[in-house]
């Protein structure tokens, strides 16, 4: 554990806080357009970020600031009424985009200080909120939304809906001063107790994710947390504890690495809660505060090993536990299409490029969205793969459906090429203040440019799973992919490659120093070595992960990467 002394400058602004009001209350107040040092690391708590415009910074060598804010959906379900709202907001703040996240969330972009209250105040006000979203907190807890009734297994939404409310701080600054704002200028400083988290909250964020058996749509390996339900004849026998996963590590940083979870441990429903909050308690009083760049759960897990971990788990609840039950997965792509959800209601999975849902000439997708749930009463989940779910759609209006998206031009998944199709990218340029190169904006042309690669070697129809990110912090989970291209320099990206199409197993880095037009030709051997000795049914990460990258890079580049 870290001396006072050594304590990283974060632990310091925590402390010096007041449980999370800091100066953002005298801050939103005053006429600057942006918000000082400390403030902006309180406000992260708040689910706002203060970023600037890297387009503009880049051309005219100034800074625009705006603030990014997210709003965090357990499990990624939503009302109508709610989606209607955010999209509402969306006219008239930020840059009209609603950005779904890898975690099920919904993020603004380019939303001016001086709208900054009146957006929070309303995301609330729709049953919303934003708070614990960024920060060193448990964050939004994330799950398998695909709306699948199934006589064999218990809804897990209760669970997740749990997990989130009792995790959640316990200090009133939020709701002094988004919810009830008039009086947080004024209010004198409140005695706040955080019994879980304490003055100083946790080291480093801490994600859960949630997954049912066999099905790992919700890539629960990459979070801290994982959890997997175990049914019998229908019922709820208990859960498998996962910990560990994390997929951050940066340029420079010995030390740090992406790291999917171990199985821990197998506890009870009722045991749920406690063992979660024991575990957040080993992040809270061992995880590195002295640097951030080390102090995820993963590093913990990495240097105890687990048996240790699960010793200080069970020495912690005062109780025995049992082992995880073994986990086997099928499947982890999306459900997207049509699909039966109960009697004659139905769900459409459809296909949201990097989660990116605005207007253009082109594709008024949000509009098209807009239309659709005004005219059909019909639920809205997000999924971690940045699709959306629309769900309980009455047989007899999907039709209509369909004829609302094709006149707004809206493709049904089965049109994308497959590549697009499976593919995930994080914001990085122009609003991402950690981006080192392109992400989002080039999915386009770098699935394209792999699929070309497919389509000339007659594997047009494999789903090869590609992730880009504009940095090694991993937010797309490039490193659970297939095929992970990560920015690692100036217009330069590391090729990963051999995960598993399942998302159990971390891709390895096959190349450095590949500038994106280049992706297509450097895969293009390797493809063609797929096509050549692939097993039946193999996926193209099973293949590099069997023949071996070592191998690969062998046969194929001149010089080894490191
Ligand atoms: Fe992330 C930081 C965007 C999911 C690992 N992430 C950021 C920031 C806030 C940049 C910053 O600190 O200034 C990015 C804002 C960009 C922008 O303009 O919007 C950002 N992260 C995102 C989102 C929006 C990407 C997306 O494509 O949707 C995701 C929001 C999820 C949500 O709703 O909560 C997002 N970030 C992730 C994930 C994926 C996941 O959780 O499943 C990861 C990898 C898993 C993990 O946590 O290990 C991830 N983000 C990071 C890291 C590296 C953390 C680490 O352990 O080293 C950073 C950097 C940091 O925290 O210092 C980061
Ligand atoms: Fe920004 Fe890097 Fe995350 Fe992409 S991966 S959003 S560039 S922090």
């Amino acid at each position: 554990m870290a001396t006072e002394a050594k304590l990283s400058g974060a632990e310091l602004t925590k402390a010096g806080s007041n449980y999370l009001r800091g100066t953002v209350g005298e801050e939103l107040g005053n006429d600057l357009t942006y918000f000082s040092k400390s403030a902006i690391a309180v406000l992260k708590f708040h689910g706002v970020y203060q970023q600037d415009d890297r387009d503009i910074r880049k051309e005219r060598r100034d800074r625009e600031y705006s603030c990014m804010v997210r709003v965090g959906i357990p499990g990624g379900i939503l009302t109508r009424q709610q989606y209607l709202e955010l999209d509402r907001l969306a006219d008239h703040i930020g840059d009209g985009s609603l950005r779904i996240t890898t975690r099920q969330g919904i993020q603004y972009h380019y939303v001016g200080k001086k709208d900054l209250w009146s957006l929070m105040h309303a995301i609330n006000e729709s049953g919303l909120g934003t708070f614990a979203a960024c920060g060193d907190v448990v964050r939004n807890v994330v799950s398998c939304s695909a709306p699948i009734v199934d006589p064999q297994r218990v809804d897990v939404y209760p669970y997740v809906r749990l997990l989130a409310r009792e995790l959640k701080p316990k200090t009133q600054a939020y709701v002094e001063l988004w919810v009830d704002g008039e009086k947080a200028a004024s209010l004198e400083p409140v005695e706040t107790e955080e019994p879980l988290y304490g003055d100083r909250y946790l080291p480093r964020k801490f994600k859960i994710g949630f997954a049912y058996p066999g099905d790992n749509t919700s890539d629960i390996y990459a979070n801290d947390v994982g959890i997997v339900p175990h049914f019998e004849g229908g019922g709820l026998l208990g859960f498998t504890i996962l910990a560990g996963g994390g997929m951050g590590q940066s340029n420079g940083v010995k030390g740090s690495f992406p790291r999917v979870s171990d199985p821990i441990c197998f506890v009870q429903p009722d045991d749920l809660l406690e063992v979660v909050k024991v575990i957040v308690t080993i992040h809270r009083d061992f995880g590195n505060r002295e640097n951030r760049k080390l102090a995820r759960l993963k590093y913990v897990l990495a240097d105890w090993g687990v048996p240790r971990f699960r010793a200080e788990v069970e020495a912690r609840m005062g109780k025995t536990l049992s082992d995880p039950k073994p986990l086997h997965w099928h499947r982890a792509d999306d459900y997207l299409g049509w699909h039966k959800q109960v009697d004659d209601l139905w769900f459409l999975g459809l296909r949201v490029v990097a989660g990116r849902i605005k207007d253009t000439a082109e594709l008024p997708l949000r509009a098209a969205l807009r239309e659709v749930l005004q005219a059909v009463p019909c639920g809205v989940r997000f999924t971690v793969q940045q699709n959306l779910y629309l769900s309980e759609v009455p047989a007899a209006r999907k039709a209509e459906v369909e004829a609302i998206l094709a006149r707004h031009g809206v493709r049904l998944p089965a049109e994308f090429p497959p590549i697009l199709r499976h593919s995930m990218a994080c914001p990085a340029l122009p609003t991402c203040g950690l981006a080192i190169t392109e992400s989002e904006r080039i999915l386009p042309d770098v699935s394209a440019m792999i699929q070309a690669e497919l389509d000339e070697l007659e594997l047009g129809e494999e789903a090869v799973h590609v992730r880009t990110t504009g940095c090694p912090n991993g937010c797309a989970r490039p490193y659970t992919a297939e095929v992970g291209i990560v920015g690692q320099s100036v217009e330069m990206y590391s090729l990963y490659l051999a995960g598993s199409p399942l998302s159990t197993r971390l891709a390895q880095l096959y190349t450095h120093n590949v500038k994106i037009h280049q992706i297509g030709a450097t895969l293009r051997p390797l493809l063609e070595d797929f096509r050549a000795e692939r097993q039946p049914g193999e996926a193209f990460g099973d293949y590099c992960y069997r023949v071996g990258l070592d191998t690969l890079r062998h046969r194929h580049l001149a010089v080894a990467a490191d």
